[in-house]
């Protein structure tokens, strides 16, 4: 699989494809497995950022942590609703603001197939992840470890303006978080298609839209130029609270992604 190769010196993220040939130099970034975590008690404890990555289940959310690290080290499937906890890896990177960071793959929500014990299980784990404070921010003085730093939402570049996708972005957009937006097998569409796309895309969700494709490379420099901008924000000093509400409350706290939102579900 081709992969974009960041430049490990000082100045921006640069190009590591040969394009005038259309070909990407292909070599792997130092990415390793950390664990499998579902409890607050598997999270990392150090200081370094963390970047979630959110989408439908079969989105492409774990190819594309293996495409922007060159690797196989993310576990993907053909099949909807393989993974089913917060699994961790660390990535070297080597650019001056961000040397290291954790990428983080959710589980995708909207598996109907997995009916309410598959909603319950991402409603879970994603109020416990993003209920933690994010490194920097405070000492979680609780044994437990840190939340993410910085997300993106993995959006199907094939199905724009689905009501799912549209909820959990206007929930994202609430946590105290830098967040974008990225539209995932961009390879599957035309060219016209894809201009089209992109802007219901970003109409739909009144954001800019990162398009990539895992396959073919396209777009994945662009991705770790985006990467290293939302994790070098510093965090905000004052902690919000990033605790989704239980169904009870009437507080103004934000809202969890609710899975069974509307909307089509394609595979
Ligand atoms: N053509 C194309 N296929 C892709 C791309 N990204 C992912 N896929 C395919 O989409 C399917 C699902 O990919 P995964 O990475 O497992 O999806 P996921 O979002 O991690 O899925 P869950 O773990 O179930 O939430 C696999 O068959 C991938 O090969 C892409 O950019 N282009
Ligand atoms: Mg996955």
């Amino acid at each position: 699989m081709p992969a974009f190769v960041p430049h490990t010196d000082d100045s921006p993220v640069a190009p590591s494809s040969d394009t005038r040939r259309g070909r990407l130099t292909v070599k792997t970034l130092p990415v390793q497995f950390v664990r499998s975590a579902v409890a607050p008690t598997d999270l990392p404890r150090d200081l370094v950022p963390q970047l979630a990555l959110v989408g439908r289940s079969n989105v492409g959310k774990s190819t594309l942590i293996n495409a922007i690290t060159g690797s196989r080290v993310a576990r993907t499937s053909a099949a909807a609703g393989k993974t089913r906890e917060l699994n961790l890896y660390t990535v070297e990177y080597g650019h001056r603001q961000l040397r290291r960071l954790f990428l983080v793959d959710l589980p995708g929500y909207g598996y109907a197939r997995g009916g309410d014990a598959s909603a319950e299980m991402f409603a879970g784990l994603t109020s416990m992840y993003f209920g933690r404070p994010a490194p920097g921010t405070t000492s979680p003085g609780d044994g437990a470890g840190f939340g993410p730093t910085g997300a993106l939402l993995i959006v199907d570049a094939r199905h724009p303006g689905l009501a799912q996708d549209l909820h959990a972005w206007a929930w994202l957009s609430t946590q105290a978080l830098a967040v974008a937006v990225v539209a995932a097998k961009i390879d599957k569409l035309s060219r016209t298609e894809r201009v089209r796309s992109l802007r219901v895309w970003e109409t739909s969700l009144n954001a800019p839209v990162t398009p990539v494709s895992a396959a073919t490379g396209e777009g994945l420099e662009s991705l770790w130029t985006l990467i290293v901008s939302l994790l070098s924000r510093s965090p905000s000093p004052e902690l919000p609270d990033r605790t989704p509400p239980s169904h009870s409350s009437n507080s103004r706290r934000p809202t969890r992604p609710d899975p069974t939102a509307g909307g089509r579900t394609p595979s």
